[in-house]
């Protein structure tokens, strides 16, 4: 018997329904809900069998680096005031967000970080000093972005997004299973930049995780004058690019989302966009007054949410971290706080020079004549103090 459009109409709606092709869109969207491991007190909440818990040791392992990243971020924010640095915008309140994300890559895998990243990038092994040496005003860049595979730390907004999209098609492209971690600000996804970078990583499957601290502000731009989708994760859909949220104060469920968005790159399933909620608790940089756009009552109802309070809470009631490990922890802080400040106050020596270097692997014709005129100048300069 062969099947007539009528048979097709009346068929029943169980049939119906199976005919309906599956929506492709549907395994890219993020659950409605952000991930979260541990409740806003320290409870873990039920075990998910999508995002496993992380060892133990590792959990051990991000506490302390997020009391060294609260240290040295307390730290920078007194050098401002000291004028032993130029500005510094504290990543307070995204411990749990900024240490997670180093500990989820290797090494050998390449961070692509923003002007807000200090405590990452501290939490990553490099010098707390060669990592303010831009907020001091000194160089470039303080560390040398090859030997620690982080790149510098980037003002302009959202361009990391299009350099780590490029570094990670490269690498893939060499036969390396290296994976790409991009920083971004929730004000930087309605930046060109992002969006141009997530959709080459799609379409050329280049191992990038896209990491979105939403932390509510865009210096004084809130979340509601930035997007009117459901979430910042939704704007992986559009590209192709599967996406999560996750609580960006809960760091156990951080550490999760973003190992299993590693590994989904690095196995060559294309880019990852990751999504963390949390909240700046200090204002944009030192010189910022937060109080002009948000109210005291929205700061303190985060305060409750501190991500460090949080995992001691858990590490604790699970034994794994007792009184004596944590003053341990918080002394290896103190004297790492210490020996930054003592660096810290030491004159920098910076070769006026330097400034042409790196520009080009090859300088111009124009940059050969620049430092020409300036290294004249300086000549002069000092043949005249001399007879002074
Ligand atoms: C292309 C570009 N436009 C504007 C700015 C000025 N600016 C610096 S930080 C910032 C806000 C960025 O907010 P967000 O992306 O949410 O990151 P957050 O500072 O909150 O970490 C702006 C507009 C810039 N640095 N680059
Ligand atoms: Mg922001």
């Amino acid at each position: 018997m062969t099947t007539t459009p009528q048979a097709v109409r009346r068929a029943s709606p169980r049939t119906r329904r199976a005919a309906t092709p599956p929506d492709p869109a549907r395994p890219l969207l993020p659950d409605a809900e952000p991930v979260r491991l541990l409740d806003p007190t320290g409870t873990p909440l039920p075990a998910r069998t999508d995002y496993p818990e992380p060892p133990v040791e590792a959990l051990r392992e991000l506490y302390r680096r997020m009391v060294l990243g609260r240290r040295f971020d307390t730290q920078a924010t007194a050098l401002t005031k000291q004028g032993r640095l130029a500005v510094y915008p504290s990543s307070r309140g995204q411990e749990a967000c900024q240490v997670a994300a180093v500990l989820a890559v290797r090494d050998t895998d390449w961070v692509f970080p923003t002007y807000r990243e200090s405590m990452a990038l501290v939490a990553r092994g490099i010098d707390p000093v060669e990592v303010l040496t831009l907020l001091r005003g000194d160089w470039h860049c303080g560390y040398d972005p090859t030997e620690v595979r982080t790149a510098p730390q980037c003002t302009p907004l959202a361009t990391q997004c299009v350099h780590a999209a490029g570094l990670a098609h490269g690498e893939a492209y060499q036969g390396r299973d290296t994976v790409a971690l991009a920083f971004i600000g929730d004000g930087a996804t309605s930046e060109g930049d992002f969006h141009e970078g997530i959709n080459f990583a799609a379409v050329f499957k280049a191992p990038v995780v896209y990491f979105v601290q939403n932390n509510r502000y865009a210096i004084s731009v809130p979340l509601s004058r930035q997007t009117a989708a459901p979430s910042l994760a939704y704007k992986g859909v559009g590209y192709g690019v599967p996406s999560e949220q996750v609580d960006g104060n809960d760091p156990v469920a951080v550490l999760a989302v973003l190992t299993r968005a590693v590994a989904h790159a690095r196995a060559g399933n294309g880019p990852f966009l990751v999504e963390a909620h949390t909240y700046r608790m200090e204002p944009h940089t030192n010189a910022d007054d937060a109080s002009r756009y948000r109210d005291g009552a929205e700061v303190d109802a985060w305060r409750d949410r501190d991500p460090l309070v949080r995992l001691e809470t858990y590490l604790r009631a699970r034994g794994v971290l007792d009184d004596a490990a944590v003053a341990e922890i918080a002394e290896q802080a103190e004297a790492y706080a210490a020996d930054l400040r003592a660096r810290m106050n030491e004159q920098p020596s910076v070769d006026p020079l330097s400034l042409f270097d790196h520009v080009y692997a090859e300088p111009t014709p124009q940059l050969v004549e620049q430092r020409e005129q300036v290294r004249a100048e300086l000549a002069a300069a000092s043949d005249e103090d001399g007879k002074a």
